[in-house]
């Protein structure tokens, strides 16, 4: 299996996270992808390649230009009035009050931003364009018939159109799945099992009919990102359909999990689509720092086989999954899973 990576994912080294009230270690951090990187060559899964440029043209098919050129500037405009900490907002352009973009940098973190635990760093642009074009040249190496793995990192499923969260800022997945789309995949499914309800993929996707968005997660009503991910967002318009949500209460085991995997699979399935676009966080491991699902690394298997089995042209995206200890056995042990089946 092919493996698309960048060096570039270390200039996102966030100092910290505001997380419980106080500062704590980032969660999000560079030995993650470096740990998955040694475990793709550890097992010998196949070639690792660099990232081919897809210029800005593919962004803008998901992000706003007002959204890009905020993060493109961000850190600097936040520089010249703080210095070289990170930027993280501190307060929200929230119901009731007027959306429009402020000219201070800290009005814009709250107009353009969804929490406190994502901070934009003197290297977070760079990091995240290339990790979207990890994703864009995966999608285009689909074309040689095996699964792709974009070793995507900052990952993306929380970012919309115009909104950076969750240690997201350009969604990798979405970007991707456009880019099928416009390569002439007349219909591309995106399959999302992060702990994480995809939040910015599916709000992205939620009036079309063109790409199905189908997610696995921790329900909502407990879970972060909390407003979004129910079941009853079937999609609107023409997308009426084509969005399902499969939340999960915390402490689920592979039981209730495997009941949903094969609602998703199914529905996937029954789209046919032309390709598939897998958003794969390890984040519902057992022994994750914020994950409350009991999955084990066996699991892993299992998930990757039952994803396999559809047979589709799959870019699997790399999201979450922060026991870095595990990580690179969990990521990799999801995807051999998935080439025994695929092949
Ligand atoms: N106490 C992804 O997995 N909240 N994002 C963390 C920690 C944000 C996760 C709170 C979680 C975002 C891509
Ligand atoms: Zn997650």
């Amino acid at each position: 299996m092919l493996t698309i990576f960048s060096d570039d994912h270390r200039l996102q080294a966030a100092k910290a996270e505001l997380d419980a009230g106080t500062m704590k270690p980032a969660v999000e951090r560079p030995e993650r992808a470096d740990m998955i990187l040694r475990h793709v060559r550890e097992a010998k899964l196949g070639p690792v390649e660099g990232p081919v440029s897809f210029g800005t043209g593919p962004l803008e098919r998901i992000h706003t230009i007002a959204y890009l050129s905020f993060l493109r500037t961000a850190f600097d405009e936040w520089q010249e009035r703080y210095g070289t900490s990170d930027a993280l907002a501190i307060n929200w352009a929230v119901r009731g009050l007027r959306q429009i973009i402020p000219e201070a940098i800290d009005g814009k973190l709250g107009y353009f931003g969804g929490d406190a635990g994502t901070p934009i760093t003197a290297g977070t642009w760079q990091a995240a364009t290339s990790s979207a074009a990890v994703a864009l040249t995966g999608a285009w190496r689909l074309k040689d018939g095996d699964p792709v793995f974009a070793l995507c990192r900052p990952p993306g499923h929380h970012a919309s159109r115009d909104v950076f969260q969750g240690y997201c800022f350009l969604n990798n997945a979405a970007i991707a799945a456009q880019w099928l789309r416009d390569a002439g995949a007349d219909r591309v499914a995106v399959l999302d099992v992060d702990y994480h309800h995809g939040n910015g993929t599916q709000e992205i996707f939620f009036d079309r009919d063109d790409v199905l968005f189908v997610s696995i997660h921790a329900d909502p009503r407990t879970e972060f990102p909390y407003f979004l991910g129910h079941v009853d967002e079937t999609g609107a318009g023409r997308g009426d359909g084509f969005n399902l949500n499969l939340p999960l209460p915390w402490a689920t085991r592979w039981e209730g999990y495997a009941a949903a995997l094969e609602k998703a699979t199914a529905a996937v399935a029954e789209y046919a689509p032309d390709a598939l676009v897998v958003s794969f966080g390890a984040d519902i491991y057992r022994n994750d720092p914020i994950c409350r699902f009991f999955l084990d690394t066996p699991d892993f298997a299992r998930i990757g086989e039952a994803i396999g089995r559809l047979r589709l042209p799959t870019l699997v995206v790399m999201e979450g999954g922060y026991a870095v200890e595990a990580l690179g056995v969990n990521t990799v042990t999801f995807l051999e899973g998935l080439l025994q089946t695929a092949r």
